[in-house]
């Protein structure tokens, strides 16, 4: 209770906001400004008049605050909270498949670093990728980066023959699995199954939607059913359960959660605000580059 109120007290003298993934623990949700995915997240950054931002999620999402908001100090609580999906692809390694079809047009998902979006053409989320892979042109190539199994599930929806990065994230690729769907369906009948398209396809296809997290929170709030099987990483059922208390939701598996999220503790927040350390720092001309791809799929 302590740490909560020294923390807001931070965030009041030194004008701090804090923004927080639907993927963070419960205690970190409760004392957000706002919690949200990573676009969301990104926006609310952009339009705040806050002077620090500490952002609790996973390092690619506070690259993209700061992309967005390149004029505020962006704090990440843990340094080391990386995505081990961004990090399976490298500039580097874009540009070579760039050099292997130099006519196709780069689209990357936001779980990718900042120097990789800034090699693509526009970026992309889970929750707006159909959308942006059907406004391209048919007569170009697309290659779509980094994770497969979104990849492959844009592929079916748009019909679009995209050239795929052989990545993906360990918590919706290992541990939601059709066996898992299975199971919590015969335990729980009438519950409606959400999953994340960063699902294996034969667990995608078993659902009843397929959705973001941005996606669920709007799904589960319109749906009339009261329960729900969530395939996606667990910190999303703390969301859920608060904001519809009379709802039941039922995890594929105990063990989807993400490491990573769960480097953000309230010791850390406290810390990083008060000595203002963990700063997300951007090479400008990178970030330049950057931002096009992201207001490219804005503008969509
Ligand atoms: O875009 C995000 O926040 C991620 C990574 C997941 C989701 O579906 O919201
Ligand atoms: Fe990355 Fe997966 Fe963790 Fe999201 S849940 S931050 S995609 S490893």
């Amino acid at each position: 209770m302590e740490l909560t109120e020294e923390i807001k007290r931070l965030c009041q003298k030194k004008k701090a906001i804090i923004l927080v993934h639907n993927y963070q623990p419960g205690e970190i949700q409760d004392i957000a400004d706002f919690v949200g995915d990573s676009l969301e997240l990104s926006r609310k950054a952009a339009e705040t008049k806050a002077e620090i931002i500490i952002f609790c999620g996973v390092r690619f999402m506070a690259e993209t605050a700061k992309i967005l908001s390149p004029d505020r100090t962006v704090l990440l609580p843990d340094p080391e909270a990386n995505c081990p999906l961004a990090d399976m692809i490298t500039s580097e390694g874009l540009k070579s498949l760039k050099a292997e079809h130099p006519d196709a047009l780069v689209v990357s998902y936001v779980n990718t670093s900042a120097e990789v979006k800034a090699e693509s053409d526009y970026c992309c989320t889970s929750a707006n990728g159909i959308k942006v892979i059907d406004s391209l042109p048919t007569d170009r190539k697309i290659i779509f980066t980094p994770d497969s199994n979104l990849g492959r599930y844009l592929i079916e929806k748009t019909g679009k023959d995209l050239i795929l990065w052989d990545g993906y994230c360990y918590v919706h690729h290992q541990r939601i699995t059709l066996e898992g769907v299975r199971r919590a369906k015969s335990l729980h009948p009438e519950a409606k199954i959400l999953v994340h398209p960063e699902c294996l396809m034969e667990v995608i296809e078993s659902a009843d939607a397929v959705l973001s997290t941005k996606g669920m929170c709007e799904y589960v709030k319109r749906e009339v059913a009261d329960e729900f099987i969530i395939g996606t990483e667990l910190g999303i059922i703390h969301r859920l359960s608060k904001e519809n208390p009379t709802k039941r939701f039922y995890p594929v598996s105990e063990e989807a959660i993400c490491e990573s999220m769960k480097l953000t503790t309230l010791e850390k927040l406290e810390r990083s605000l008060r000595e203002e350390i963990h700063k997300i720092e951007l090479d400008p001309q990178i970030v330049a580059q950057a931002r096009s791809a992201i207001e490219r799929m804005l503008a969509i």
